[in-house]
């Protein structure tokens, strides 16, 4: 298609940025994470949702270049304003299934990491929860990528397949609510129990818990009383320009 042979020029010239949006330690509310999103300005559509090209990119493959580049681009801008002596942070990237299927995915990630020379530890990889239905292949990489140090979400939890038994086979960090529960929280009694209860199995399990898509302030609230760790949303940021970022970080002393 048009759009397809147009996402193959984006990769290779000026079209496509980074933004980030900060997450928050909803205690100290300090950042303690950016969530690296791609964006793509078409030279004659503008600005195209990763909701539209992402799938496309899936379908042709071209996300395993783009999925690379963005990596590459989240690690060095991370290195980037470590350098510049501001508070570290890990920077959490968006992975395709596609991309954890590469046999070649682990050594991918780890060869972007010595290239920028970021610290595994201030990488975490976003997975959504639907694609652990391919568990049984996917572990392996997922031990791998926790062996090199880096972290692991999964993201949109709650609206996957992902049984409980998966949850425990797995060394994941952190588990991100999905944001349509944050959304319907004030709606109804059932959405305030499920994430109430997602918060609690995910500490009891040793995982960070991060909600999403915080709009309002008793949004916040409501997550922070029932001891959500990290919190992300409109209510506290939208995703920021790598300038805007650096704005709001704080140098070390
Ligand atoms: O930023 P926004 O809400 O428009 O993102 C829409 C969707 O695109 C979200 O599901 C988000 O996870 C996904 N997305 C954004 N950036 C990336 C990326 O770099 N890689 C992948 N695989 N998905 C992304
Ligand atoms: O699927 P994933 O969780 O990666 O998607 C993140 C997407 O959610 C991004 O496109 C981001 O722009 C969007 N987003 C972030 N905060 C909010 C929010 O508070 N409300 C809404 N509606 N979308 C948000
Ligand atoms: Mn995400
Ligand atoms: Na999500």
């Amino acid at each position: 298609s048009m759009l397809e042979k147009d996402l193959r020029k984006a990769i290779k010239g000026e079209e496509l940025h980074l933004n980030y949006q900060p997450q928050f330690d909803l205690e100290t509310k300090k950042i303690v994470g950016l969530e690296a999103l791609l964006r793509w300005n078409h030279p004659t559509y503008g600005p195209i949702s990763p909701g539209e090209f992402i799938p496309l990119a899936e379908e042709t493959n071209l996300i395993l270049p783009l999925g690379k580049w963005v990596l590459e681009q989240a690690c060095q801008q991370n290195k980037k304003w470590q350098d510049e002596g501001y508070e570290p942070f890990r920077i959490a990237v968006n992975v395709s299934v596609k991309q954890l299927q590469q046999f070649d995915f682990v050594s991918s990630v780890s060869q972007i990491l010595q290239k920028t020379g970021l610290n595994p530890k201030y990488l975490e990889l976003e997975i959504t929860e639907s694609i652990l239905q391919d568990l049984a292949c996917l572990k392996h990489s997922i031990k791998k990528l926790r062996a090199l140090g880096v972290s692991i979400a999964i993201d949109d939890f709650g609206t996957g397949y992902s049984s409980l038994s998966v949850l425990y086979q797995l060394p994941i960090n952190s588990l991100k609510i999905d944001q349509s529960f944050v959304r319907n929280l004030n709606s109804t009694n059932r959405t305030s129990a499920i994430i109430k209860t997602i918060i609690d199995m995910g500490r009891n399990l040793d995982f960070y818990v991060v909600a999403e898509g915080i709009e309002y302030e008793d949004q916040a609230s409501f997550l922070c009383k029932n001891h959500c760790h990290i919190g992300q949303g409109y209510y506290f940021s939208h995703p920021l320009s790598s300038h805007e970022v650096q704005k709001m970080l704080v140098k070390r002393h």
